[in-house]
């Protein structure tokens, strides 16, 4: 019986802003096409039968058409050489009418397939002897295996989801859900995760399912390399996983303490040392206090370094971090006011858009304070 060999991508934002990188989004944002491309060329190369993108392929449901036409151009490559390309929309590109995903070469390609059915649909795929089953993300909350079974006769049964893991006690509501209990008796034997910026192994029983994270990083902190998975199945073993890394930038956020590094040119040393043109760093410094430190010209340091890295951002915070405690601010005050929208729109982001609103929260509540607000 021939085996199944499978390219598993996710969460790609093509389109993302990258608002965070100042000058450099724009970089990035190209870049996203780059190692997309690269995606498909490592699907052509390692001759895999299928590519699979687990969700937020794009930013958005309605993207530029100058950029859908290049993800076209990149599925006809695929196509052209008889790889399936199996999608499904994740948060940020879910089904819209006369959205990207449901026109053009997604709906007209013939190995190309879009599951958009918010509940568990599944696709017979030519020419392999293999079934793919997966749904759009929808916004109810529910586990999106409850009650599934791949009941296929095919020999391989592979599903595809955008969904959080559910953690009991700590990650229990999002759009859509997927337990361990209902991928244990799911039947499928390789289950592609989208939604999570990281990569991370959830199989199980008798399924290996796999959370790629995105082939290019798209929010600071983790540090972690874009990859892909190569998943390839065979008689008599369990499909086996292995991570590729195919992103070319690192998104790091690093604490550092005053002490750490001594004085500014201990500071400078420090961050030299961590020069790399690929890497966007966002440094917080903490505890600059002593003579040591007086007069430290954080944004000269920066502003010195910021060619020997893809982008640098020092932040220099005060005391501890903020905590969000509203009842200290009555709603009447301008801190007060200020503290529940941002409340509000880090509970609706999700990724750089939270990141963003975390960085306006800081910068908010560092400038209120300084004006004699408590922090
Ligand atoms: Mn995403």
């Amino acid at each position: 019986m021939p085996g199944l060999r499978i390219l598993h991508t996710a969460d790609v934002h093509l389109g993302a802003a990258f608002r965070f990188l100042g000058p450099r989004g724009r970089e990035q944002r190209e870049q996203l096409k780059a190692t997309f491309s690269r995606v498909v060329d490592l699907a052509l190369t390692s001759q895999v039968d299928m590519l699979i993108i687990a969700g937020d392929l794009f930013d958005s449901p309605f993207p530029p058409a100058a950029l859908v036409a290049e993800v076209e151009y990149q599925l006809a490559r695929l196509d052209s050489e008889g790889i399936w390309t199996v999608i499904v929309p994740g948060t940020h590109d879910r089904p819209q009418p006369g959205g990207a995903l449901g026109r053009g070469a997604f709906a007209s390609l013939p190995h190309v397939r879009v599951l958009f059915e918010p509940q568990m649909t599944s696709v017979r795929l030519e020419g392999l002897d293999a079934r793919v089953y997966g749904s759009a993300v929808s916004r109810e909350g529910r586990d999106a295996l409850e009650g599934f079974r791949a009941e296929g006769e095919e020999r391989w049964k592979v599903g595809v989801l955008h969904a959080s893991f559910l953690v009991p006690g700590k990650v229990e509501r999002d759009e859509m859900l997927v337990s361990a209990r209902s991928i244990a008796s799911s039947g499928l034997h390789y289950l592609a995760l989208g939604h999570w910026h990281s990569r991370g192994d959830f199989s199980q029983g008798g399924t290996v399912a796999f959370y790629s994270g995105p082939p290019e990083p798209l929010e600071m902190g983790g540090g972690e390399e874009g990859c892909v998975l190569m998943v390839e199945m065979e008689d008599g073993s369990p499909p086996r996983v292995k991570p590729i890394a195919v992103g070319r930038r690192r998104f790091r956020r690093l604490e550092l303490e005053g002490a750490e590094v001594g004085d500014p040119a201990g500071l400078y040393a420090y961050l030299r040392r961590l020069a790399d043109r690929d890497l966007a760093l966002e440094v917080r410094l903490r505890g600059m206090r002593g003579d040591e430190w007086s007069g430290c010209d954080c944004e000269g340091v920066e502003e010195e370094l910021a060619q020997l890295f893809f982008h640098l951002s020092l932040v220099q915070v005060a005391g501890e971090a903020p905590v969000l405690d509203l009842g200290a601010y009555p709603e009447t005050t301008v801190m007060g006011r200020f503290m529940r929208i941002a409340a509000e729109e880090m509970a609706s982001r999700e990724g750089e858009d939270l990141a963003v609103a975390e960085e306006a929260l800081r910068l908010g509540l560092d400038h209120l304070g300084r004006r004699g607000g408590r922090s």
